[in-house]
């Protein structure tokens, strides 16, 4: 059984919007299992060492002040490809250039509130989980696995 894990954050757009219920669901629907969700208000620290590949760029400063202006909600989502088809599901960075169908294609038409984040590689992923889940999360057995995988 696979361990592949994906962070993936309804931004403060999203939460305000009450799309978390429609973001877990999608995930959820395609087989993926939650391994651990929080809804937290980000520092500048944290959201700094979470974008600190974007250090430096125009963005930068506006993406920061954006995840700042409310609550986040974290989540760790488990299964087979999970990081790759994640991002699959979530769209493009642009909202405008995502196909209708994913998260951001369906909820978005600005990049800087294009609704929720998702770790765009197996290590990113490791990395991110660590900073936002730092008291770690835990496997558990889900019956369904036995129907969904072959
Ligand atoms: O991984 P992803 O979220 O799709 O995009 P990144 O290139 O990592 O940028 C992170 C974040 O920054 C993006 O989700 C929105 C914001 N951003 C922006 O507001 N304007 C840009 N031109 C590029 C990124
Ligand atoms: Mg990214």
């Amino acid at each position: 059984m696979t361990t592949e894990r994906t962070y993936i954050m309804v931004k403060p757009d999203g939460v305000a919007r009450g799309l978390v219920g429609e973001i877990i669901k999608r995930f959820e629907n395609k087989g993926f299992k939650l391994l651990g969700i929080k809804m937290l208000q980000a520092d500048e620290q944290l959201i700094t060492k979470h974008y600190e590949e974007h250090i430096g760029k125009p963005f930068f400063p506006k993406i920061v002040k954006y995840i700042l202006s409310g609550p986040v909600v974290g989540m760790v989502w488990q299964g087979k490809g999970v990081v790759a088809y994640g991002r699959v599901m979530l769209g493009k960075t642009d909202p405008l250039k995502s196909e209708p169908g994913t998260i951001r294609g369906d909820f978005g038409i600005d990049s800087g509130r294009n609704v929720v984040h998702g770790s765009d590689s197996v290590a990113s992923a490791e990395r991110e989980i660590n900073l936002w889940f730092p008291e770690g999360v835990k496997d558990y057995p889900r019956a369904l696995d036995n129907i969904i995988y072959e």
